[in-house]
Formats: C-alpha cells, structure tokens, sequence
C-alpha cells in the first residue's frame, strides 16, 4: 500500500491527501514532525532531499517527494489530468505558477502569520510577501473567468493552487476584491470527493520554531 508521509497542518500534504481521497484509494500515513526536526534525519532526506513534506513511498520502495510531482504521478490516467500533450502541459503551467506565486509567498506569509514568526521578520520581507501574494491574487483573479484554472475540466492544478490560494485570509489577504477567485473557490469545493478537513497549526505546539 502506498505510504502518505505527512505533517497535518502542511497544505502541500493537503493537496496529496485530496487526490487520494478523489481516487479513493487507501494509503496508510507516516507523520513527519518538521518543526522538531525530523525531515533533516538522514534516513528522511533519503526520501525527500529538502526534507519536506509531502512525500510518498510505492509498494516497490521507490521514493517521491514534491506535492505537484506526486500529484502528477498519482493523476496519471485519471480524468483529474488530460492525457493529450498540449492540456497537460497547461496543468503544468499552472503547477509551475502555484509553486512561484502561490505556495511560496501567500503560503509563506500564511505560516508566518500563523506560527506567530511575522515579528521576528523584517518589514521589507514581510512587504516583499505581501505584495507579491496579491500580484498572485490579481493574475489569479483574471484566470478564474473559466470553469477551472487550466481549462473546461476540474485538474490536480486546481487541487495545487487550492491548497493555498483559498486560505489567502489566513495571511491577511483579504479575497473580497477577487470575485472570480472567490467564485472558483466555490466550484472545487462543490466537487464530489471535495476534502474540507484542514488542520491548524496550533494543533502543534513545536510549530512555533523555526524550521532548519
Ligand atoms: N515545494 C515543496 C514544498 C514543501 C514544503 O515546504 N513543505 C513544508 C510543509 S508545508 C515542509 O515540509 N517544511 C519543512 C522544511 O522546510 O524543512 C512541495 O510542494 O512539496
């Protein structure tokens, strides 16, 4: 059986947990605790290099790390990522855009805000993050007139961007002056399988350091 290693709070592993769930297909879990310390043990980085999580192991032992990678791996074959060359290459276009734009700065001011880390950073970063997460939200905003972000048809590139694009408020982005995101953000929540359990980061108390 497949094996999730995972940190609750991290929604890159929310990503991976919903595809599963939209596969149904069982994986059994092993936690991961980063702000301890654990993805830097040596026997880890042998699955994840930057020691992060998401990362999966196959019945076979092979290892795979990155949340977009997995997520293209396991969509293969599924309707959750077209088959012909062009659609995919715009999913991942738009993975590419969820890792520059999305994850790493509305998802970094997010946890920063979160684990109470904004004080112990400078105003200029905290601006630099702020301002580049709302250029994400207006590009974003533009893109969200279609049905989903790569196309007619709900893609792994919708569950990438969701995982942190929609709890933008979380970092102090407000979603009210994007209608379209708000109303895309609605689309994949009504989709079948959709996976509403988030989990805070107060769940752990170690999240408060920071990571090596
Ligand atoms: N680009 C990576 C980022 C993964 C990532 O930063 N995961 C965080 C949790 S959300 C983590 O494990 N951080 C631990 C660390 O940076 O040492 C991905 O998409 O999987």
């Amino acid at each position: 059986m497949l094996t999730l290693y995972d940190y609750l709070p991290s929604q890159n592993a929310w990503k991976v947990r919903q595809l599963l769930q939209h596969l149904e297909r069982p994986y059994r879990t092993e936690f991961v605790s980063i702000f301890e310390g654990e993805g830097r043990i040596e026997a880890y980085r042998r699955i994840s290099p930057t020691g992060t999580v998401p990362a999966i192991r196959r019945d076979d032992g092979r290892v795979l790390a990155e949340s977009n990678a997995i997520l293209t791996y396991l969509a293969d074959g599924t309707n959750y990522l077209p088959q012909d060359a062009f659609s995919r290459a715009k999913v991942m276009q738009w993975l590419s855009f969820e890792q520059e734009r999305v994850e790493s700065q509305i998802g970094a001011l997010r946890h920063w805000t979160l684990t109470g880390k904004l004080t112990r950073r400078s105003a200029e970063m905290i601006e630099g993050k702020h301002a580049a997460s709302l250029k994400s939200l207006v590009l974003l905003d533009a893109e969200a007139t279609r049905s989903f972000i790569a196309g007619d048809g709900y893609t792994i590139a919708d569950i990438a961007i969701f995982a942190y694009g929609s709890r933008a408020e979380e970092a102090g982005l407000s979603l009210q002056p994007y209608p379209n995101v708000r109303a895309w953000i609605a689309r994949v929540e009504a989709q079948p399988g959709f996976l509403a359990e988030m989990h805070p980061y107060s769940i752990d108390p170690h999240s408060v350091k920071e990571l090596g």
